[in-house]
């Protein structure tokens, strides 16, 4: 008997999120991700000056917007045909960094570990669904007290961010060319005693939940498995090579595909809309971009667009920078954190594509980023500039490429008459959640959710865990916020 299964809104995520899943015989054969959002951030950026770029694609969203902050900035800095100084790319690194902190913390224990954790008997740890808890009592409610906790550790996250950013969420400095903040000892040494306090929380009692909740959700090493390539475009840049494709950075750009590392050429990554409420051409490059908005499309189930490289379907996000690192084996800490895991977990690499695959690279890429974060503070030289000044062009176009915390972030900009022309942004859930594409390809949340066991489809947890483990944000994926109604949760069995 076939059952379908709505969810809709998902909740606990950013964002509204509806899937729906056809169940047959307990299992999942079909699944529908849809943005049920329409922004037209990219129509509000066409006309201005191409500078607001940085501060108004960072009101995308409030979970991210370093990301934003830095992968505008690049772009304008490839319009303008300059790079940062050291001190400006090594503070970009340290702003995003805390935004990564902050935001891989919320997931875990905001999120998500709720759907392992059962929570006391109020909101917001009620209404659930009332299954598969399988942890004692004193564990969880060890883990409760660790969702508290990280609410003022993800406060000092922010406090970190702000002695460079200016403030969080939004950034204030962060410009094309590098940032504005002059750097002092006291700037320094208050980032470092946050950091220190946000270190000994990762590897203290951040990893360690997310191994104790592993240990006894093993079965999650095989649900969720996806479409197994993933793409990054790396972050933390390491030198000023100005062609984004060559320069170093923390984490690797690069894909994998068909099991095996390949190189990443921007040029191929294209947008279909078929399957979403578009009038605009299928098949653009960002590039080349076009958001019209079309809501009575018959073949649409979604505002958000379906990129694709070279036609195939992409996995983005710390499981793909952690299968990128470990194939790669050139983050040595990456990859010996990544084994210890396996080992403690008595698993196989293949056991990272999954849900606890997802949740186990996104804590340890945390500890390593943090631990990496001590050195290159450290790296700042106190009398030496922090941005490079640029001349805007009459004319011109850029690309800024580059991983926000859930994954590959593009930005687009055209200027002509040193005014925006054209601005597209293709973002980490775009990837993750998109709508099928014009050859019928489901996108890489939907491939996660085909073949997953749901015994009960009243009760379909895991679904949204499956769902939660990409760490969708709808907010960032379709850019306007149309009035809903404020349903809580609503699953309709039909
Ligand atoms: Ni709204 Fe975002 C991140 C970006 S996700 S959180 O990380 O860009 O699509
Ligand atoms: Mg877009």
């Amino acid at each position: 008997m076939k059952t379908r299964v709505v969810i809709d809104p998902l909740t606990r995520i950013e964002g509204h999120l509806r899937v729906e899943t056809v169940v047959e015989d307990g299992v999942v054969v079909e699944a529908r991700s849809s943005g049920t959002l329409y922004r037209g951030f990219e129509q509000i950026l066409a006309g201005r000056d191409p500078l607001d770029a940085v501060q108004l694609t960072q009101r995308f969203c409030g979970v991210c917007p370093s990301a934003h902050a830095v992968a505008s900035s690049q772009c304008l800095d490839n319009a303008f045909g300059i790079m940062p100084p050291d001190n400006g790319r090594i503070i970009r690194n340290l702003i995003q960094g805390a935004n990564y902190i902050q935001s891989h913390i919320l997931h875990f224990y905001h999120l998500v570990a709720l759907d392992f954790v059962r929570g006391p008997e109020f909101p917001p740890f009620i209404p659930r669904f009332e299954a598969d808890y399988r942890l004692p009592k004193s564990t969880s409610d060890e883990i409760v007290s660790h969702y508290v906790q990280a609410l003022h550790i993800r406060l000092k996250a922010h406090e970190m961010s702000a002695v460079f950013s200016g403030k969080m969420p939004h950034c204030a400095s962060v410009v094309p060319g590098g940032v504005t903040v002059t750097p002092g000892v006291d700037k320094v040494t208050t980032f470092l005693w946050r950091l220190k306090e946000l270190r000994d929380f990762i590897s203290d009692v951040y990893l360690p939940d997310v191994l104790t909740v592993a240990e006894v959700y093993r079965d999650y090493a095989e649900i969720g498995v996806g479409c197994k390539n993933f793409l990054s475009y790396g972050a933390f840049d390491l030198d000023n090579e100005p062609v984004v494709t060559n320069r170093r950075r923390f984490f690797a750009m690069a894909r994998y595909h068909s099991g095996a590392l390949e190189p990443l050429d921007p040029a191929k990554i294209t947008e279909d809309v078929t399957s979403s409420w578009y009038r605009s051409a299928s098949h653009l490059p960002p590039a080349a971009g076009e958001t019209l908005p079309d809501p009575n499309k018959p073949s649409a189930y979604s505002w958000l667009k379906a990129p694709r490289y070279d036609n195939s379907v992409y996995e983005v996000g710390p499981l793909a920078r952690g299968v990128i690192a470990y194939t790669k084996g050139s983050n040595s800490a990456y990859v010996k954190s990544i084994d210890n895991a396996l080992a403690q977990l008595r698993l196989k690499k293949e056991s990272l594509f999954s849900v606890l695959g997802r949740h186990l690279c996104r804590a340890i890429e945390t500890k390593v980023l943090a631990d990496a974060m001590a050195d290159w503070v450290l790296e700042i030289k106190l009398d030496q500039p922090t941005a490079t000044r640029h001349a805007m062009p009459d004319s011109a176009q850029g690309r800024g490429l580059w991983d926000a915390s859930r994954g590959a972030l593009g930005h687009w900009i055209s200027i002509r008459n040193k005014l925006i022309e054209r601005y597209q942004a293709v973002v980490p859930t775009t990837w993750n959640a998109s709508p099928q594409d014009d050859r019928g390809q489901p996108g890489a949340l939907e491939q996660a959710l085909i073949g997953a066991p749901v015994k009960d489809p009243n009760n379909p947890f895991s679904v949204a865990r499956i769902v939660r483990s990409f760490d969708p944000c709808v907010a960032c994926a379709v850019h306007l916020v149309t009035p809903r109604g404020r349903l809580l949760q609503k699953v309709r069995v039909i």
